[in-house]
């Protein structure tokens, strides 16, 4: 309940604002409700979720500096968690210094909000939304320092995190590094990222419980290149992340993923002078995989997301996506998705 409490201050602020740095306040955020369907099990499971309302509170405070929140609110169980805070200072038009928890700069997916996601949930390679061991950046977000900037047509972020992820704090003196080196012009885009750092070295006591060493460190890498098209309604992405981390002072885990989207929007209803408003119909494909051990034959699994989006004006649509989940190995696991969405953002 504390983070309602200042979730309810900050807004107070927002109300109240007269003059001063207070009237720049800006309040936005977007609401997802999900109906979700999976043939897993005997007879199959469906809900209803509320599957992400969030609030942001940023302002710019001066032509140099701004601050940004993001509060994650969960309807059952009731929760609040701060997802984004970060100071923002601009020391030239190609430096921004962001100090704060932000979302992990590397690769195209990982930083984009869900509001962008062109299928509904992320790829299995980023693993945000997927059980435990799937994926590179299960928690997106991080904890540290960023530098980040553009210069047209290359942009890039580099950051100095703790490398513990969105569960918080740090449990070694050991930081981690990563970032993204982006090129862009008339739609296509291309980039290329990477991630250096160290998990806490474990082993067994003479009970056989597992223990860390905080002060004996196994690296941790990470590299990536993405593709992005854009260009007269087409849609094209596509990633690849590739992964190392030790296991044992000599054995390490090697890891793999990728994903590539197709897309097409017809514009059915463009804002004019004469006529506001915005419609439009995506019909998307995505294929995604992911070797969890890539020395390991036939453990990957891998995907096809079909459906569409709809937007019925800018910020409102409705989305369903069917996925067709492949494990490989002797069976397949019944565990195929339908997922209809409702999204609005403010
Ligand atoms: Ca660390
Ligand atoms: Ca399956």
């Amino acid at each position: 309940m504390k983070g309602f409490r200042v979730l309810l201050l900050v807004f107070g602020f927002c109300l109240l604002s007269g003059a001063g740095f207070a009237a720049d306040l800006k309040v936005g955020g977007f609401g997802q409700w999900w109906y979700y369907y999976t043939d897993a099990g005997a007879h199959g499971e469906s809900k209803f979720i509320m599957q992400r309302m969030r609030f942001k509170v940023s302002s710019q405070l001066t032509d140099k500096a701004g601050f940004f929140t993001q509060f994650d609110f969960k309807a059952s169980p009731a929760d609040i968690h701060l997802l984004d805070a970060w100071l923002d200072v601009k020391l030239a038009p190609w430096l921004t210094v962001r100090a704060g928890q932000f979302a992990i700069p590397f690769g195209f997916e990982t930083p984009i909000s869900p509001w962008a996601l062109d299928v509904m949930s992320y790829s299995y390679v980023v693993g945000a939304g997927e059980p435990t061991g799937v994926g590179f950046f299960p928690g997106i977000r991080d904890i540290g320092l960023q530098f980040r900037g553009k210069r047209e047509p290359i942009d890039y972020a580099v950051a100095v995190i703790n490398g513990k992820g969105l569960t918080g704090g740090e449990d070694n003196k050991f930081k981690d590094v990563a970032g993204r080196l982006g090129f862009s012009k008339k739609g296509i885009g291309v980039g290329g990222s990477g991630y250096y750092g160290f998990v806490n070295a474990t082993g067994l006591d003479s009970l056989n419980n597992v223990i860390t060493y905080p002060d004996s460190e196994w690296a941790k890498t990470r590299f990536g290149a993405d593709l992005e098209v854009d260009i007269a309604h087409f849609l094209l992405k596509t990633e690849v992340i590739m992964g190392s981390q030790g296991v044992g002072d000599t054995t390490t885990l090697k890891q793999m993923g990728y994903y590539a989207t197709l897309g097409y929007t017809f514009v059915l209803c463009q804002t004019t002078a004469s006529e506001p408003g915005y419609r439009a119909f995506q019909p998307v494909v995505r294929y995604d995989a992911w070797d969890p051990n890539s020395d390991v034959d036939d453990n990957g699994m891998s995907r096809i997301s079909a459906g569409a989006n709809f937007w019925f004006d800018k910020d409102a649509k409705v989305s369903a996506f069917y996925e067709i989940r492949s494990e490989q190995g002797d069976t397949d696991i019944k565990d195929n998705r339908l997922r209809l969405q409702l999204g609005l953002a403010w």
